[in-house]
């Protein structure tokens, strides 16, 4: 299976910027307008796609109105960031068909992805095969996947993950520290995974400001998950995600 368009064009704004910026919309939080006023603002403050998903959006309808609206409010891909096999609903563009590889429970390593392959057929979504490894404790991805976190002072346990997703042919590797994480995953941890991995690889949980942002670009991220920073925070939220998107601009050895 070859990558698709909208994985080719991941690829191309991890080139353009230092890292490309993916803003989470979670179709729960918030109705349907705001999640599409929220991509627009979005798109003006220079994110690259929207993420549509999460570990705690279940219900399939808003997801699905959610991406319609959003679809319809911006020119941005969307790309489905499925929780589960109810993560998994038409009109995207694409979505990171993840195996949650340090789960203990199996459904979360190949049974979901069995049960949502067909649907993913049929609404023609472009599947992006990605490994989706959850580092440390206490959030909403690790208690729901049942993942046994990597520890964030154990880089090499990330390398080796990742390293297996690489031979697994495994296009895309996610590196979460959780929705809302009181830290993000550390740079030597990317640095480690960059080292083991050469294809896409996407970080996110807690990351809040441009410095952080950059030095997770710098360490060799692909692109950067931002979520919480926009929840219920308006304007601010969305000036704070400008000045990470222009902290990550020129490219590489850029500006
Ligand atoms: C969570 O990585 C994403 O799945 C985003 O995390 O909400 O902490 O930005 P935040």
């Amino acid at each position: 299976m070859e990558a698709g368009q909208t994985e080719r064009y991941l690829e191309s704004e991890a080139k353009r910027n230092r890292a490309a910026v993916l803003v989470l919309v979670d179709s729960e939080s918030s109705g349907d307008g705001d999640s599409a006023r929220l991509a627009a603002g979005a798109e003006r403050a220079g994110a690259s796609a929207i993420l549509v998903g999460g570990s705690s959006a279940t219900d399939q309808i808003a997801m699905a109105q959610t991406v319609a609206a959003i679809k319809a409010a911006t020119r941005l891909p969307v790309i489905l960031f499925p929780g589960n096999v109810t993560g998994v609903v038409p009109q995207a563009d694409a979505i990171l068909f993840s195996s949650l590889m340090n789960s203990e429970n199996p459904y979360f390593i190949t049974q979901a992805q069995a049960l949502g392959a067909p649907s993913v057929l049929k609404f023609g979504l472009e599947a992006m095969p990605t490994a989706y490894l959850v580092v440390g404790e206490g959030t909403s991805a690790w208690f729901v996947g049942s993942a046994r976190g990597i520890p964030h002072s154990k880089p090499r346990i990330a390398a080796a993950y990742a390293l297996a997703a690489r031979f697994l042919g495994m296009r895309l590797v996610y590196l979460e520290a959780g929705s809302g994480a009181a830290a993000p995953v550390s740079p030597e941890m990317v640095r480690a995974v960059r080292g083991a991995f050469g294809g896409t690889l996407i970080v996110g949980g807690g990351i809040r400001d441009a410095g952080t942002a950059r030095s997770l670009a710098d360490a060799g991220a692909d692109a950067l998950v931002v979520g919480t920073l926009l929840e219920g925070s308006g304007d601010a939220g969305l000036r704070a995600l400008s000045e990470i998107t222009r902290a990550l601009r020129g490219g590489e050895g850029g500006g």
